[in-house]
């Protein structure tokens, strides 16, 4: 028989809903201690919620609810990062504000999210794309302008010739447009660029402060990318000018057979010689291509000299050179380097071995070891080498060590409408002029039409009256900046204005971030790894530096919940048409089957796939524990005193392990087996007919997180008053859980002779030395033959046995 959960669900959610969800609000500056529990706020897509976000979000629900009943006063908000592609697209289509269906969705999400009974303290809700809000990214802009932390340079943007409309990266698919299926180009455009890179050392080595996954920090390390090695200069034969190479192998310099240039390197056009001007023309045309897997490349006709040997080496251009790493050429060691050896191999240029190999290995060969013919330092180990070709290429004016970073400045403009404006001016005076703090926001106006120019540019470009502005500094006419700001701009402080979400002064009261930063726990997907995590951690950085932040990092523990695949165990996607959709479940099974069923799916942080079948499995689980509950109702309460002492105690035993488990579980992420430790105590009562109302009350206490509405109903029916968000988590006698302890009877020939504590789940053999130190078992085995030992676990040992005929 199913348990009315639509009923149930319906009347605590209005409870709680009772002066707008005040039993959830954070209280400033109570005396309780702090936890800030976050989610990655969603994007509000036309489609809703799926079960991803609901995953993610109830694991953090689960955490915030367990927190309040141990006495945190915890900070748990939800908003919106509402600017964004999709919405702009659809807006073209529909010829519509972007933020007229924006509301709706969010109307939308709200819905979803309070029909699963998530705890979100809904005062504190924001929306990047509120004026009131983005009011402070402009300021937060404006202040990375004053500090030369943003400034303009070219840089290219994908651009589709047929809609003409620039693009962006995830718009272009196997460089071709996703709408049109138009091949796509590389335009350059002046675009704002932030100096993220100034702060790559910080970024990488705060990085070992942070409780964050292994994986994704090392994807944040691998982004920032540093490379300790050697800047040397090569000069040109026939030129007063050199080449600057960047190798962390300055130990192989004698194998180096010839240079290379980046196509983007400023000397390819001035280093082609006559013959060779024409042929390096058109390869550096070609290689905008998108698929570089092949070797290409061209000879310059120049030479450079060897610093080390005087040696000529022939200049070469190729693709496999970044432009926009090292100093964008590089000294070829093809013996030791792999894509080296394949451009020598394809162009027939030398190749010279310069370190020891094992005879099994042949080249190229990129591993460390002795030098060979490499002069004075020949028989070196390559480390003493780089040193002290290091030491002697300085010496003489050539070389010097560096410490290089892959990670690049960060391209800030966005050729869009739906996004932050860029608070600047331009003015044919005075240059490019930030607005004053006082006229911000800069709101975004409402347009005819939200089509691309045709450019490229921005569409607010065609904004004519709110382009046309006047100079802060000197009021002549000029015109306003058209590019807007990346989606990640607003996600990158939104956490630091639920603390002061209404502040008309700064972004945020200094004492309230004071007391609420850091986060502790952020719960989102592993798909943000880099981008807005590293972008985040890089402007909480800069907001240290001004001393609007006391911490110098924002999240101090980071969870990834693992993605849930579809049916088909394939990624969701609306294009499969394997999304699944909250609504569906809550409608056949209620919120707490599906909260209970997405935690128990597996661990929290594991890939899961899908599979509605199971959701029985937890439902009935539910409906017991709402039988269990009647049935006690139904009793009087004279039944608590008839149970057994014995019983009583190992019920105790048993609760207290089950309380700690649970504790230590969820603390941990580790929801799936809070769940089934619950599940097997529930069994325990059942089967042991423990008809305990304090007991079962405990039980419901550590459910209460993961089914809020049931918990709440069953605690109401038996009797009781308040709230469980107000009431205290169970008391354990015991820190740790450890292993779980079990009664087990000690039978002779079937009958009882005693009962020791032991672990449970163990094998005879490894509590045998227990058992037959027990004083009555070692008298009872004194004067018998055994016979055999039959052992149930958990439960009893039976020495079957005969008396001693002397
Ligand atoms: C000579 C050499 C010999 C190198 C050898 C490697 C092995 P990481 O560790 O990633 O920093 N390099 C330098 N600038 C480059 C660029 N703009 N595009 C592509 N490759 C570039 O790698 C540094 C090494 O990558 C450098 O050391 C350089 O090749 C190459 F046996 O210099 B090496
Ligand atoms: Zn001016």
């Amino acid at each position: 028989m199913d348990y009315p959960f639509k009923k149930i669900e319906r009347k605590w959610q209005s409870v709680w809903q009772k002066n707008n969800f005040s039993i959830w609000r954070a209280k400033d500056f109570g005396p309780k201690k702090k936890i800030y529990i976050l989610d990655m706020f969603p994007y509000p897509s036309g489609e809703g919620l799926h079960v991803g976000h609901t995953e993610g979000e109830t694991g953090s629900d689960i955490l915030s609810r367990y927190s309040r009943m141990n006495d945190y006063n915890v900070l748990h908000p939800m908003g919106w990062d509402a600017f964004g592609l999709p919405a702009e697209n659809y807006a073209i289509k529909m010829k519509k504000n972007p933020m007229t269906f924006i509301s709706k969705n969010i109307a939308t999400f709200k819905k979803q999210q309070r029909s699963i009974g998530l705890s979100f303290d809904w005062s504190r809700e924001i929306n990047t794309t509120d004026p009131n809000y983005y009011k402070w990214t402009q300021l937060i802009f404006l202040k990375l302008f004053e500090k030369g932390l943003a400034y303009k340079a070219e840089a290219p943007i994908n651009f589709c010739p047929s809609c003409k409309t620039g693009l962006a990266n995830e718009e272009v698919v196997e460089g071709k447009c996703e709408r049109c299926g138009a091949e796509t180009t590389i335009k350059n455009l002046n675009q704002w660029h932030l100096k993220i890179t100034a702060y790559a050392e910080r970024l990488l080595n705060d990085l070992d402060k942070l409780n964050w996954p292994e994986n994704i920090k090392e994807l944040q390390r691998n982004w920032i990318g540093r490379s300790e090695g050697y800047e040397i200069d090569f000069p040109i034969e026939f030129s007063d000018k050199k080449i600057r190479v960047f190798t962390t192998r300055a130990d192989t310099i004698y194998g180096a057979t010839f240079l290379v240039l980046a196509p983007e390197h400023n000397f390819c056009l001035k280093l082609a010689k006559d013959d060779y001007y024409f042929l390096v023309e058109r390869y550096l045309k070609k290689t905008a291509r998108q698929d570089k897997t092949e070797t290409t490349g061209v000879f310059t006709g120049s030479h450079a000299i060897h610093p080390l040997t005087g040696d000529r080496l022939p200049i070469w251009i190729s693709d496999y050179v970044l432009g926009g790493y090292g100093s964008a050429a590089i000294m070829a060691v093809p013996a030791h380097d792999k894509r080296d050896y394949v451009f020598a191999k394809k162009f027939s240029l030398p190749i010279k071995q310069v370190i020891q190999i094992p005879n099994e290995k042949g080249l190229p060969f990129e591993n460390y070891g002795q030098l060979l013919n490499s002069e004075e330092f020949t028989d070196l180990s390559s480390k003493e080498a780089a040193n002290q070709i290091g030491n002697y290429l300085k010496k003489i004016g050539l070389g010097k060590m560096t410490i290089k970073y892959r990670l690049r400045d960060w391209i800030f403009s966005r050729q869009r409408y739906w996004g932050e404006p860029i608070p600047l001016v331009n003015c044919p005076r005075c240059g490019i002029v930030p607005l004053k703090e006082k006229d911000l926001p800069l709101k975004l106006p409402k347009l005819k039409t939200y089509a691309p120019t045709g450019t490229g540019e921005s569409p607010l470009k065609n904004a004519e009256a709110w382009v046309k502005t006047r100079c802060p500094r000197c009021h002549r006419p000029a015109r306003r900046e058209t590019d807007t700001m990346p989606n990640w701009a607003g996600s990158c402080w939104y956490y630091i204005r639920y603390i002061d979400p209404k502040n008309k002064k700064s972004l945020a009261d200094k004492k309230k971030l004071k007391t609420w930063l850091p986060v502790d726990v952020y719960v989102g997907g592993v798909e943000h790894a880099v981008l807005h995590l590293l972008y985040a951690r890089f402007w909480h950085k800069f907001l240290y530096d001004l001393k609007i932040v006391a911490t110098d990092e924002p999240f101090q523990k980071l969870v990834n919940q693992g993605i849930v695949l579809g049916p088909d165990n394939q990624k969701m996607s609306k294009s499969k048409g394997n999304v699944v959709n909250p609504d569906s479940i809550v409608k056949k099974y209620g919120a707490d089957s599906l909260r209970l069923f997405l935690m128990f799916m597996g661990p929290f942080e594991a890939i899961k796939s899908w599979d509605e079948k199971n959701i029985n499995g937890v439902h009935r689980f539910l409906i017991r524990l709402h039988r269990f509950g009647q049935r006690l109702k139904a009793r009087s309460d004279k039944t608590e005193t008839k149970i057994a002492a014995r019983k009583k105690t190992e019920a105790l035993e048993r609760l207290n392990w089950t309380t700690v488990k649970v504790s230590h579980d969820i603390e941990t992420f580790n929801f799936n087996t809070a769940i089934s430790a619950s599940m097997e105590f529930l069994n325990y009562l059942e089967d042991n007919k423990i008809y305990s109302k304090k007991i079962f009350l405990d039980l419901v206490k550590l459910l209460f997180p993961f089914a809020p509405h049931l918990s709440q109903e069953i605690w109401s029916n038996l009797g009781k008053k308040t709230i469980l968000d107000k009431e205290k988590w169970p008391k354990t006698k015991t820190k740790s859980a450890g292993p779980r302890k079990i009664t087990l009877i000690v039978q002779f020939n079937g009958k009882k002779k005693t009962s020791l504590v032991v672990d449970a789940d163990k094998e005879f053999d490894e509590i045998k030395n227990m058992v037959l130190a027990e004083p009555k078992v070692r008298t009872n085995l004194k004067n018998a033959v055994l016979i055999k030992t039959v052992y149930v676990k958990n439960a009893v040992v039976n020495f079957v046995v005969k008396p001693k005929t002397e």
